[in-house]
């Protein structure tokens, strides 16, 4: 016993208890209790059967993935799986909440597995870049056949429990005390003296219909479109074809293999660096987790356009009854058209029901009078993006709502301190910008204002949790953390046109790193008319003596705004949605050089990515140097989930890390002399090289 693991007879049933709260990890304190707990169990003779049971929120979440950095410490999983095995006693899983990787694992090695109702079991280790490590691939195709253990390994998704029980993982789902059904579950196998059941002992169900003998060249096709060039998908699909031509020991050796190949991967490092970044991200180092928060029950959004429309499903997605509110009727109805539109696709595409497409459309109100929003706990204001109307909105928020509503602006870029002293209470003015489409795209910039208080900061951070966000806390500038960001990324796009690439060589160079399309491609899908107004705003404040480049100008004053217009960078046929190369452009791109004087060369893939890259990464340093982001996990987090960055490199701040930050620095520097001031290098940048440390080290 140890003081996560606890033991005690029920009857003849010895009870194994896992307690390791938040989540009962597997970590070594827990795996040598439950060595010990099988020890004391074989060796009383009153004891004829087992539970194994979790304390506190779920039976367990899994290895301890804070131990994958270090060597394992024996007893590992997989020794404590082969002791349960071994046992000559029959050994049942008791699972309520989650049973996840190496916890479920663990469960597949008991001879039988019971259920709560709420029970959800799965194998995510492809999400953190690993295969499962304990048998999970052995024993899955065992229980439920290949093809179904394909999709749980591959999806990495929790079954809830009545699926589970339907594909064979559960043997039974148990209403009523969990540990009392197990109990009586164990008594019963006794009783019917059944033999041992283990999973290791049945025949890999071979795939049969509707999951074809291609089963295996499908699940590849299938990851080549969504997980190219990652490593762990490959070798998951690689490990249950074992389970179907090896012994189950050799095929054991494989996994073994194939995840300690994936563990010490540079991917799997970046993914789980992105599990804990995320979850960093929510803590605030002068907010303390118990600061008062307001209860957000009734929401409101001002402005029913695209983000509007977007921002008002994401509440009543979460349950949150809101209004949206457009002084234009006209705008209204589009925007209330465009809800349900969007939702009537969510049923039509089996994402929902239709009776949660009624009940979601019932939290939904449309006014064009502001006395209908007067009992908002939260506004969030999504008008167009003009400074003198933002702030006349929250003159009338600040008049009209009750006195503790929280005055929220989705502003991508326009400074939150100059929207807040427009209104009596810039303390409970912040800045939640949504990305679009704001009811899919989980990121949720928080910008906090000079003077919005900590009560305010803890309640918008908990909102965007309860929204299936994940909110980052950022300062106020230009363009927040993200956006400035990626104004730098794309003026080095830019620019490298203007120097002999065309937008689909950049494009091709940004994919194949990793991203879902590159800043060209982008551009034509978010439409051109956005960056168009802003870079028009910024103009009267540009330096003179600051390279600009006059491309995405001219394109956008030809009214050629993207996929919208269907021209952009690209040509894009009748309806359609593949970028074309368009000759137009590049012969307006080649014009623009001669007018520069600039002499077009040929631009290679890697010149590519370090000017794009390393401008992201230099202007993130010097966003950490400015104290406009919290940490820098909080910045590959918003790059991964508000612009795309891969994850499987950890972001832009953990690839540097990867990289080394005197390599970027040295790049930088070279740049620097070729290309002036955008690549003077961050002092951050130059201290970590100097000290030979990364952005995530200390
Ligand atoms: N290891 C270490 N810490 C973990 C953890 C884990 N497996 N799971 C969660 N935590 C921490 C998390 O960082 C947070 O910490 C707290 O617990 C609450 O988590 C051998 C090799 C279970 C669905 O991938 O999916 O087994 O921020 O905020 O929203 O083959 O946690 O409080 O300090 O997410 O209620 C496979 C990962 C591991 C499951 C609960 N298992 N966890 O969600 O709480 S690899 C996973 C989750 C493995 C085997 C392989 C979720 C959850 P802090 P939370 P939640």
């Amino acid at each position: 016993m140890t003081d996560v693991v606890r033991y005690e007879r029920r009857g003849a049933t010895g009870v194994i208890t896992i307690d390791n709260p938040p989540v009962n990890a597997l970590g070594i304190p827990v795996r040598k209790g439950v060595f010990a707990c099988l020890d004391r169990a074989e060796g009383d003779a009153d004891v004829t059967a087992l539970v194994l049971i979790g304390a506190g929120r779920c039976f367990s979440a899994g290895a301890d993935i804070r131990e994958f950095s270090r060597p394992p410490e024996p007893p590992t999983v997989r020794e404590v799986i082969e002791k349960i095995r071994d046992c000559p006693k029959p050994v049942i899983a008791a699972i309520h909440e989650t049973a996840l990787g190496g916890g479920l694992e663990l469960a597949l090695g008991c001879d039988y597995r019971i259920g709560a109702p709420s029970a959800r079991v799965g194998l995510p280790e492809v999400k953190l870049g690993l295969v499962p490590g304990a048998g999970g691939t052995q024993r899955l195709p065992r229980l439920i056949g290949v093809g179904p253990a394909l999709r749980v390994i591959l999806g990495g998704e929790p079954v809830p429990a009545a699926e589970a029980l339907a594909l064979g993982i559960l043997d039974e789902v148990v209403e009523g005390n969990l540990a009392d059904g197990a109990v009586a579950f164990a008594e019963r196998v006794v009783a019917e003296g059944r033999p041992a059941h283990r999973t290791r002992d049945l025949e890999a169900k071979p795939p049969k219909a509707p999951d074809a003998p291609d089963v295996f060249d499908r699940a590849r096709k299938g990851i080549g479109r969504r997980a190219r060039g990652l490593i762990a998908p490959d070798l998951c699909i690689e490990s249950v074809e074992n389970a179907l031509r090896l012994p189950f020991d050799e095929a054991m050796r494989k996994e073994r293999e194939f995840f300690v190949r994936c563990r010490e991967s540079d991917q799997s490092k970046a993914q789980r660096h992105v599990f804990f970044a995320e979850r960093q991200a929510a803590r605030i180092p002068d907010v303390p987790a118990d600061t008062a928060v307001i209860s957000i029950r009734r929401a409101a959004v001002i402005g029913c356009g695209t983000m509007g429309a977007g921002i008002a499903i994401t509440f009543a997605n979460a349950g949150i009854p809101v209004h949206v509110l457009d002084v234009s009727r006209e705008a209204l109805d589009a925007g209330l058209g465009l809800i349900r539109k969007t939702y009537a696709a969510g049923v039509s595409r089996g994402r929902i029901s239709e009776a949660d497409r009624e009940a979601r459309m019932d939290l939904i109100t449309g006014t064009a009078d502001y006395a209908g929003i007067r009992d908002a706990d939260i506004v969030i204001e999504a008008v167009f993006e003009e400074m003198d109307l933002k702030k006349k909105v929250f003159q009338t928020l600040d008049r009209v709502c009750k006195a503790d509503t929280i005055l929220a602006t989705n502003t991508s870029s326009l400074d939150v301190n100059e929207i807040a002293v427009t209104t009596a209470r810039p303390e409970k003015v912040m800045g939640t910008h949504f990305f679009s489409p704001a009811h899919v795209m989980r990121l949720m910039e928080n910008v906090r204002g000079e003077k919005t208080s900590k009560e305010t900061v803890a309640s918008v951070m908990g909102l965007s949790r309860r929204l299936g966000k994940i909110g980052v806390l950022v300062g106020v500038c230009d363009g927040f953390v993200g956006n400035r960001m990626y104004h730098a990324y794309t003026r080095e796009a830019n620019f490298l046109l203007e120097e002999g690439a065309l937008p689909q060589q950049v494009d091709k160079a940004i994919y194949d790193f990793g991203f879902p399309m590159g800043p060209f491609t982008t551009g034509d899908l978010a439409g051109l008319d956005v960056g168009w107004r802003i870079r028009q705003r910024r103009a009267k404040t540009r330096d003179p003596d600051e390279r600009y480049s006059p491309i995405a100008d001219r394109i956008c004053e030809m009214g050629r705004f993207g996929q919208k217009t269907g021209a952009g960078w690209y040509r894009y046929e009748k309806g359609g949605r593949t970028p074309i190369p368009d000759p137009e452009i590049e012969k307006l791109i080649v014009g623009v050089s001669d007018e520069l004087g600039i002499q077009r060369r040929e631009i290679g893939d890697r010149e590519i990515l370090e000017r794009c890259l390393y401008a992201l990464i230099n202007e993130g340093a010097k966003i950490l140097d400015e104290g406009l982001a919290l940490r820098a996990g909080d910045i590959d987090v918003i790059w991964i989930y508000g612009y795309g960055f891969p994850v499987h490199r950890g972001g832009p701040l953990f690839h540097a890390d990867t990289v080394g930050a005197n390599v970027i620095l040295d790049a930088v520097r070279r740049l620097h002399g070729t290309h002036g001031a955008a690549f003077k290098p961050a002092p951050l940048l130059e201290r970590l090289a100097r000290e030979g440390r990364g952005f995530h080290q200390g």
